[in-house]
């Protein structure tokens, strides 16, 4: 989105930046960031080299602070390696899209992008964006520029900067809700980087002389880690406020905002057989009201640029930075900068982290209907022509679409008057289909993993469909047909379909292994615990057939599994993220 008439640097914070450690004591990444230019690095040079379909390692890693990451095609890589070629080197491109929001022009924009210059399909991502894949090095600057026409940038999707921001996407609310996406709109606009780089480089942008600094709150060096932010309005725990570096739940009254709750120190990342790192859930350590959110938001930011760990990435997250410094310590700190005191929290409560799918009316009257798009991917297959199926209804849909942290869409604003029209379009193209999948099926997410994601161990996005399939069976056998579990896969721990706080969860270890985990709380409040590690399907399968026919008998009524699977003593309850790690099966 367009970041210009919105971005007035707040009262009370300081946005100049002091870096005391010495760039040789630091991670080599530091000196990459402070001698790039302020992120030109050599991207320009690297692009036109026509002898590789790479960048060079350095630029592919300052690349991805203006939204693009250098993959290749994974099942290729071994065929390739015989036959002496380089590896099949293609990019994925994540665009910046606060809280989820875009018009049906910039639908079919995107659409037409992915058809032309990506691999035919979007992906709807977790964090409420789209991300191309399968574009080659040549479309690069042609896909920036087309998303730049439609008012879209991909600035800060990656990199060691301020991700997506997400918000909320109830679609009851309907007022509350416009204007916390419009706030995390805004905030998404205040807290990116400058990145003058980025219209340079992509946009054949004029070189700007001016004696400014480059980066007035970032500096050279950006942030020590990726750093996000989210808006969640209860009753929905949708974002998983509890994931997030920083966590804003909307308090209200009726639909008038008044301000929020702060939570601080989420996270899910985390590494196999290394103890220092950890899931963490964010603690929740006050209230502000909501004309501070400018203050608020910016003075954390540079509290983390300015303590976070530049020694040691794995310990670089803001989350390990409360837990080395002490929450007192960030209380003191935060308020010190903002020259006020946080007030006490209020309360809330949150009763699902799930999507509500199908038809709801907003509190203005307007339709939203709520698609489930298996794992997010938009493609035209055998079974579903979904791409061109949602270019139809852009053609005539005159709301917007919101894209569901768990990756799935929702046609918004749809005026009473053209709700028939929709649904012949719905009806027509076969889409109310996927919405009649189990309730198991319709809470269940994955993330990218093979062939695209360079870190994946196992697959994710491509495997979960078919082991929900059988999964199915057996809830079908033990009369849980209609219950819902939210379950979620990854192909590593990274951990990007939050699965560590699903009540069923599976991250990749190698090939056809996962680490099983129970427990997570039914609204994203508890993380779930280590059950099993490195077993492959057929053990998953006799765990859960063990697992559901105890469920079906000893659960009370309306327990979640992820309570029972605790109750009963099954896994016992993380206490803190510090303690996930030890693997529990009782
Ligand atoms: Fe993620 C890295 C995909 C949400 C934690 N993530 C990656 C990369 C870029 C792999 C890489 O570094 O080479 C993946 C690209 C795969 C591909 O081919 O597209 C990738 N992450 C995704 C997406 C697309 C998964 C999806 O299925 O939707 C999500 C894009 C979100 C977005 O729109 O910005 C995505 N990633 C998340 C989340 C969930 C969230 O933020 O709500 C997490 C866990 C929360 C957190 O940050 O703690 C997450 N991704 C990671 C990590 C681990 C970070 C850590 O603290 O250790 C990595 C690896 C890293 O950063 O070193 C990672
Ligand atoms: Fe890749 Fe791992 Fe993230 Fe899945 S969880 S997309 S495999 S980094």
């Amino acid at each position: 989105m367009s970041t210009e008439g919105d971005t007035a640097a707040p009262t009370g914070v300081d946005r100049s930046c002091d870096l005391s450690q010495p760039l040789e004591k630091l991670h080599p990444d530091e000196r990459m960031k402070a001698e790039s230019n302020y992120l030109r690095g050599t991207i320009a040079d690297s692009l036109l080299d026509p002898l590789t379909g790479a960048v060079t390692q350095t630029d592919a890693k300052l690349m991805k602070f203006h939204g693009i990451y250098q993959q290749d095609d994974r099942d290729l890589r071994e065929e390739r390696r015989r036959q002496k070629l380089e590896p099949d080197y293609q990019f994925m491109i994540r665009v910046r899209l606060a809280g989820g929001v875009c018009t049906p022009a910039q639908w079919l924009k995107l659409a037409g992008l992915a058809l032309r210059h990506g691999n035919a399909t979007l992906r709807l991502t977790t964090r409420q964006t789209f991300q191309f894949h399968g574009v080659l090095k040549g479309s690069l600057k042609p896909t920036l520029a087309g998303l730049h026409e439609a008012l879209l940038d991909t600035i800060a999707a990656c990199g060691d900067d301020t991700r997506g921001v997400m918000s909320s996407v109830n679609p009851h609310l309907s007022a509350l809700h416009r204007e916390v996406h419009e706030l995390a709109r805004r905030t998404s606009n205040e807290v990116i980087p400058v990145q003058r780089a980025y219209h340079e480089i992509w946009l054949d942008g004029e070189k700007v002389v001016s004696s400014e600094p480059e980066e007035p709150m970032y500096g050279p060096t950006y942030l020590p880690r990726k750093f996000k932010f989210g808006f969640a309005i209860p009753p929905l725990n949708d974002i998983d406020v509890y994931t997030q570096d920083v966590g804003f739940v909307a308090m209200a009254e009726g639909e008038t905002l008044s301000g929020f709750d702060l939570t601080v120190g989420g996270g899910m990342g985390r590494t196999d057989r290394a103890p220092h790192t950890y899931p963490r859930l964010g603690d929740l350590i006050g209230y502000f009201p909501k004309d501070r959110l400018s203050e608020v938001a910016l003075a954390i930011v540079t509290i983390q640029r300015d303590f976070g760990n530049r020694a040691d990435r794995s310990r670089a997250r803001f989350k390990y930075t409360l837990d080395d410094k002490g929450l007192p310590w960030f209380r003191r700190e935060l308020e010190a900068r903002l020259g006020f005191a946080l007030e006490p929290a209020r309360p809330f409560v949150f009763t699902t982290h799930a999507d509500d799918y199908g038809w709801t009316r907003g509190s203005d009257g307007a339709w939203h209907y709520t698609l489930f798009v298996e794992n997010g991917r938009i493609a035209d297959t055998e079974r579903l022509r979904l791409m061109t199926a949602l270019q139809e209804i852009a053609r005539v849909h005159q709301g917007e679409f919101r894209l569901t942290p768990n990756q799935n869409l929702i046609i918004a604003n749809v005026p009473a008057q053209a709700r028939a029209a929709i649904d012949r379009l719905l009806e027509g193209h076969g889409l109310h289909g996927p919405n009649r999948a189990s309730a198991l099926r319709l809470n269940s997410m994955a993330c990218v993993g093979f062939p695209t994601c360079g870190l994946a161990m196992a697959e994710s996005e491509r495997y979960l469909p078919v082991l929900i399939d059988k999964v199915e069976a057996i809830a079908q056998r033990h009369g849980l047909a209609g219950q819902a579990i939210v379950t979620r896969m990854t192909g590593c721990p990274n951990g990007c379909a939050r699965p560590y706080v699903a009540e069923l969860a599976f991250t990749g270890r190698a090939p056809g292994k996962y680490n099983m985990y129970l427990g997570g709380g039914a609204h994203g409040q508890r993380l779930n615990r280590m059950y099993l590690e490195n077993i492959g399907e057929e053990r998953i399968l006799a765990e859960i057939d063990r697992l559901f026919a105890r469920y079906a008998a000893e659960r009370v009524e309306g327990e979640r599994f992820g309570d029972f699977v605790i109750r009963a003593g099954i896994v016992r309850s993380v206490e803190s993220g510090v303690d996930f790690n030890r693997a529990d099966p009782a």
